[in-house]
Formats: structure tokens, C-alpha cells, sequence
């Protein structure tokens, strides 16, 4: 029986990578140096800061403490500048119909997501109803693969990780999701996800009956 849902949110219901490699190219740029869109693939699912540790890595440039914090901020600003201007029509195929569906068999639905921008984002694309809650990077000490905002998004739907799914797109996200006892969905590439207990492309071929089928579970 499943109560619960909690969903990742850049790579699963909105594509914001892509806004992500444009600020942080700009200051890998304004630093002397590029990185590529494959390159750009490590940073999903990880924290601000570890991406620009891993950034800088790349560009062989070291900085102190308070230089990263400044530089870490100053790419936040710039990729709002993105994120302020998104709307509805940037919410990936097949997620309005699946959390129309979830909500209407009462099913919970929180999101679990690393960004410390996911309350505003959740807002630009108008799915502020569906969710009960918003486990974001401001409220975990510890980023994925550490299960800690899974099991946090399950204590406040009153739900254990045994009666929930996890959607992610992120090697690190499935290995938390897995590491926290929940059904495991992977949105993407199979040969990144393997860990998963269902993988599939995207929610425009899956709706939930598809899903709760792929993880072997009678609704
Ligand atoms: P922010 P998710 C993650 O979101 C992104 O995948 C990752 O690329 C980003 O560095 C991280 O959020 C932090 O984002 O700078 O907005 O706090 O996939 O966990 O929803
Ligand atoms: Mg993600």
C-alpha cells in the first residue's frame, strides 16, 4: 500500500540543469576557464557548495572560505535571475497528470530536493497545492546520498519509507532514497540509475499504475 510520494525536483519535475550550467559556466568563465554540458552532468543532485568545490577543481583554482561563499552567492543570483522568469510550461511531460492523479487517490506528496531554491521554483511553476511539503537544502545537514531529506519529507507526511516512492534523477538521490528503505524510482539514464528498483525515461509513457507495476506492487 502506498501513502506517499516524495519527489526530487531539478531533473524530475523541471529541468533547471540547464540554467544551473549557464551561472556556473559564467563564473568558471569570469575565473579563466570552461567546463563542458557532460561535465555539467556531475553537478546534478549535489550541493552548491560541492559544486563549486568540484568547479573549481576542474579549473585548478583554489580559493579561501569567504571567496567561495562570494562566489557561490554571486552564481545564486545569477541563476534566480533565470529561475524568477520560469513558469508552467517549464514543468516536464507527464508530471501535472501524475500529481493530478496522486492527489485524487489522497496519496501525500512532498518534495525532497537539494536546492535552496526549490520553494521559489515549486511557486514559479504553480505547484504549490499539491505538496504538503518542501524538504530543501536549507533544512538537511546532510546532502544526498545521505537519506536524511527523504526521511525527513517521510516524517512529515506521517508516513514510513516502506509505504513511499522516491523519484530522483541523481546517482546520489537513488543510493539516499535506497539507504532510507523507500520504493525507488529512477528518472534517466538506466546505466546511471541502475540502483533503482524501476527505472524509466520521463512520466509521458509512465502514469501510476505503469509505475507501481514496474516496482512489483499490487495498488
Ligand atoms: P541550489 P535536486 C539540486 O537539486 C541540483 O540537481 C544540483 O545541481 C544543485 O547544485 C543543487 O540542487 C543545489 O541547488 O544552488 O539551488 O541550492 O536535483 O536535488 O532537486
Ligand atoms: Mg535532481
Amino acid at each position: 500500500m502506498i501513502k506517499a510520494c516524495i519527489f526530487d525536483l531539478d531533473g524530475v519535475i523541471v529541468d533547471t540543469a540547464k540554467y544551473h550550467y549557464i551561472a556556473w559556466r559564467k563564473l568558471a568563465n569570469d575565473l579563466g576557464f570552461d567546463f563542458t554540458e557532460q561535465d555539467n552532468e556531475k553537478l546534478k543532485g549535489i550541493s552548491r557548495m560541492d559544486s563549486l568545490d568540484l568547479i573549481l577543481s576542474w579549473g585548478k583554482v583554489e580559493k579561501s572560505t569567504a571567496e567561495k561563499e562570494a562566489l557561490a552567492t554571486k552564481k545564486n543570483e545569477e541563476y534566480r535571475s533565470y529561475i524568477l522568469k520560469m513558469d508552467e510550461s517549464e514543468i516536464l511531460p507527464g508530471v501535472l497528470p501524475l500529481l493530478e492523479d496522486l492527489k485524487n487517490k489522497g496519496i501525500r506528496l512532498a518534495i525532497g530536493s537539494a536546492s535552496k531554491n526549490a520553494p521559489v521554483i515549486i511557486q514559479q511553476l504553480g505547484l504549490s497545492h499539491f505538496f504538503s511539503t518542501i524538504i530543501d537544502g536549507t533544512k538537511v545537514e546532510k546532502s544526498k546520498p545521505d537519506p536524511e531529506v527523504f526521511l525527513k519529507a517521510a516524517v512529515e507526511l506521517d508516513v514510513s519509507p516502506s509505504t513511499a516512492i522516491v523519484f530522483e534523477d541523481a546517482e546520489a538521490g537513488v543510493e539516499a532514497a535506497l539507504r532510507g528503505g523507500f520504493h525507488t524510482v529512477g528518472i534517466g539514464d538506466p546505466s546511471v540509475l541502475k540502483a533503482a528498483h524501476f527505472i524509466i525515461p520521463g512520466f509521458a509513457q509512465h502514469n501510476f499504475p505503469a509505475i507501481l507495476q514496474g516496482l512489483g506492487i499490487t495498488a
